[in-house]
């Protein structure tokens, strides 16, 4: 079987953008390949998270992967930070990585912009090594991105190709894994940036835990236009990324949604996308609750201890590979 690899950072609750853009493609594979999907600590403190809320937020990615229909049986589930070889490599390859290729990643320009250079994180600047270090430690075909991942995807495949180059050839060179209902969601206040997590206006996203009043609201204050035509174009972001997210929700075509919508004002277009949506967590959070209860806790943990061994049999070898290759004495 073809191996696939993924992982989401702990940075809050995860939003309807991961689920439409990662988790519910994740669900729709995991009988077709071999699965490792991981919980990316390290990365989450790239941004200054409060250590109380990041220890609850891992836990509850676990709860969440699961809640969405990820199968701790036959898909491996760990946390990033309890295979330690994940950081090792990270160091090693930033020892391949070139400043002018990290500079150019559009995330961390997007994430920085609005930042003075002195209270700029290395870590943010070094996120796609660390990503890189994630997935070619575990040789896989296939990394399911999404569009806003797809550069970090590339900068892998470079620092893959180029360490195999000097070294030899110990990494296996991954595709991106192209879903065919991924889409990118963009925020609801928003419309040019994408949906995330740790946005500071929490209008922008919906939570996968968010009430069924919650969603409703929010899709009602989502920023539209004018035009009052419920059409797919460039022209009208708001209403083509609110039609994005009913496709994905409802599995209906562009076409069949704009034909629904024809004639109808944009209230009625954005409460039929919040009812549909929250009818679509409905079963998500059910399963999550029944989760997120004392006497499941063990079980959970069960699952991460279970993963990391897992993932570890694979990655120590590949590390010893790696240092033995550059001659550092075993
Ligand atoms: N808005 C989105 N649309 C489609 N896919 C998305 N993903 C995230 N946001 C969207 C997909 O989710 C996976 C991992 O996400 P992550 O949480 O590890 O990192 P991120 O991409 O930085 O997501 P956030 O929510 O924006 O996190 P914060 O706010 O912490 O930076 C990836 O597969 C990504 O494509």
């Amino acid at each position: 079987m073809k191996k696939i690899l993924s992982g989401i950072q702990p940075s809050g609750i995860l939003t309807l953008g991961n689920y439409l853009g990662a988790l519910k493609n994740w669900v729709e594979i995991q009988n077709d390949y071999e699965c490792t999907y991981f919980v990316a600590d390290l990365h989450s403190i790239t941004v200054t998270q409060d250590p109380k809320t990041l220890h609850e937020n891992i836990k509850k990615v676990i709860m969440q992967y699961i809640a969405c229909g990820i199968d701790p049986e036959k898909n491996t589930i760990f946390i990033q930070s309890h295979v330690h070889e994940h950081a090792e490599l990270g160091w090693i390859l930033n020892n391949s990585a070139y400043m002018g290729e990290l500079q150019r990643m559009t995330q961390f320009k997007d994430k920085t912009a609005k930042q003075e250079n002195d209270s700029v994180k290395v870590g943010l600047f070094d996120y796609p090594v660390l990503m890189a270090a994630d997935i070619l430690l575990y040789d896989p075909d296939y990394v399911p991105v999404g569009e806003d991942q797809r550069q970090h995807l590339e900068i892998t495949r470079t620092l893959g190709r180029r360490f195999n180059s000097t070294y030899g050839e110990i990494f296996k060179i991954p595709d991106a894994y192209i879903s065919k209902s991924g889409a990118r969601i963009m925020s609801l206040q928003d419309p040019s940036k994408k949906m995330s997590k740790s946005d500071a206006n929490p209008n922008g996203f919906i939570s996968l835990l968010d009430s069924k009043d919650e969603i409703i609201k929010k899709f009602k204050r989502a920023v539209t236009d004018s035009e009052n035509v419920v059409k797919y174009t460039e022209n009208q972001p708001g209403i083509k990324n609110l039609i994005d997210i009913y496709a994905c929700v409802t599995d209906k075509k562009i076409e069949q949604i704009e034909a629904e919508f024809e004639g109808a004002g944009y209230g009625t277009f954005k409460t039929a996308v919040g009812e549909a949506v929250a009818d679509r967590l409905e079963q998500i959070q059910k399963k999550y609750n029944e989760l997120n209860k004392p006497e499941n806790e063990e079980f959970i943990q069960s699952i991460y201890t279970k993963g990391a061994e897992k993932a570890g049999k694979y990655a120590k070898p590949k590390l010893e590979q790696v240092y033995t290759a550059l001659g550092f004495v075993l």
